[in-house]
């Protein structure tokens, strides 16, 4: 969707702007149902780059102790504890630049992944940059879908994060896509960004073809000793208006009320779910911050009327339109 289409939306009247998300989320999404996922950090600080949300940079004292890769056996046993509690994805991150093929530490997170997409759910992992081969490595052992975030607009993007690039990220969703893996691609807001490089983020995304299978919308967590610890927290209802846009220009897209959710009271998640969220993550833990309770999520899905979503293990990538196939670079 073009900014300016985006733009004329986002400065609707709030309660227009919801009429129009909700008439997209039913005709796509009629079933009221929200996805639950269960993330994991597999790999926790000690990271080379540089990006100053994270507190698992090696470059900020922010109180994460570096950790080793987990060991496959416990990766299984908060796998299948997972899918126990009825999580339909179980998302695996690691700290990490990116992977490279021919490393042991590929193989080991190749040979994890195996044996959890043996459990049933749909597998998602976000371990940085990738190239050709990985990618088709990560689809061969069983990934669903790849999570790599543009995080903000492509004009904010260097003054947030130094040690890649803008390009860099969308030649790793590029090959994630060439390799048949689903994307999930989102953004963080609250990072000083305007609500043009808001809007950009999302021209960006809903351009990518095939359009990403899932939409993380995270909200700063500010964590101590980054350097946007301090930052503001971000208004409710631009979070409200950013899903309804996201839900309106990638109407096939599960959107994530990702991180954030503990800042946010439950008639503030409620709207988020009307204005076209329909995915959350769940579980107390995101990959070092907090998030809501099992139960107390469990509760607002009961209170909502909404219900817990299906497994779904066929995930294809969404067939492309090769003749308006998108070069991944920046105009
Ligand atoms: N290293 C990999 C990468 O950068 O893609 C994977 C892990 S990284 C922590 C995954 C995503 O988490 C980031 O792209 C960002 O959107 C989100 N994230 C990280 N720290 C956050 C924070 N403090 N608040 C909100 N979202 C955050
Ligand atoms: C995404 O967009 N949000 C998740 C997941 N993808 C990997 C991560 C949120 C991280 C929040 C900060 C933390 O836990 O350190
Ligand atoms: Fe490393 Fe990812 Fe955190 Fe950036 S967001 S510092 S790449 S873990």
């Amino acid at each position: 969707m073009t900014y300016s289409e985006l733009e004329t939306l986002y400065h609707l009247p709030l309660f227009e702007l919801l009429q129009r998300s909700r008439k997209v989320h039913e005709a796509h999404w009629p079933a009221g149902e929200v996805q639950l996922c269960t993330l994991l950090s597999i790999k926790t600080g000690g990271c080379s780059e540089d990006c100053s949300y994270c507190a698992q940079s090696a470059r900020y004292n922010s109180g994460v102790t570096p950790e080793r890769l987990m060991e496959k056996c416990q990766i299984m046993e908060r796998a299948k504890a997972a899918k126990q509690s009825g999580s339909t994805r179980f998302c695996m991150g690691a700290a990490w630049r990116g992977v490279r093929e021919g490393t042991e530490r590929f193989e080991q997170v190749l040979d994890i992944i195996q044996d959890v997409s043996e459990l049933g759910m749909e597998v998602c992992v976000t371990l940085g940059e990738l190239g050709p081969t990985e990618a088709l490595r990560l689809k061969q052992a069983g990934v669903t879908a790849y999570n790599h975030n543009i995080d903000t607009s492509p004009e904010h993007y260097p003054n947030i994060v130094t040690t890649h690039s803008f390009q860099d990220r969308l030649n790793t969703i590029r090959h994630a896509q060439d390799a048949g893996m689903s994307v999930c691609c989102g953004g963080i807001l609250g990072l000083g960004e305007t609500t043009q490089d808001r809007l950009k983020m999302l021209e960006v995304v809903s351009e990518f073809n095939p359009q990403p299978e899932s939409v993380p919308i995270n909200s700063l967590m500010p964590m101590p000793g980054t350097p946007l610890a301090e930052q503001q927290k971000v208004d409710v209802f631009d979070v409200i208006r950013i899903i309804a846009l996201a839900r309106i220009s990638i109407p096939k897209a599960k959107v994530r009320l990702s991180a954030g959710r503990t800042h946010f009271s439950e008639e503030a998640q409620a709207l988020c779910f009307f204005a076209g969220a329909n995915s959350i993550f769940y579980g107390d833990k995101l990959l070092t911050a907090s998030n809501p309770a099992v139960e107390k999520d469990l509760a607002l899905i009961d209170k909502l009327g909404l219900k817990p979503q299906e497994p779904n293990r066929n995930l294809p990538a969404p067939d492309a339109d090769s003749k308006k196939a998108l070069e991944p670079q920046l105009g």
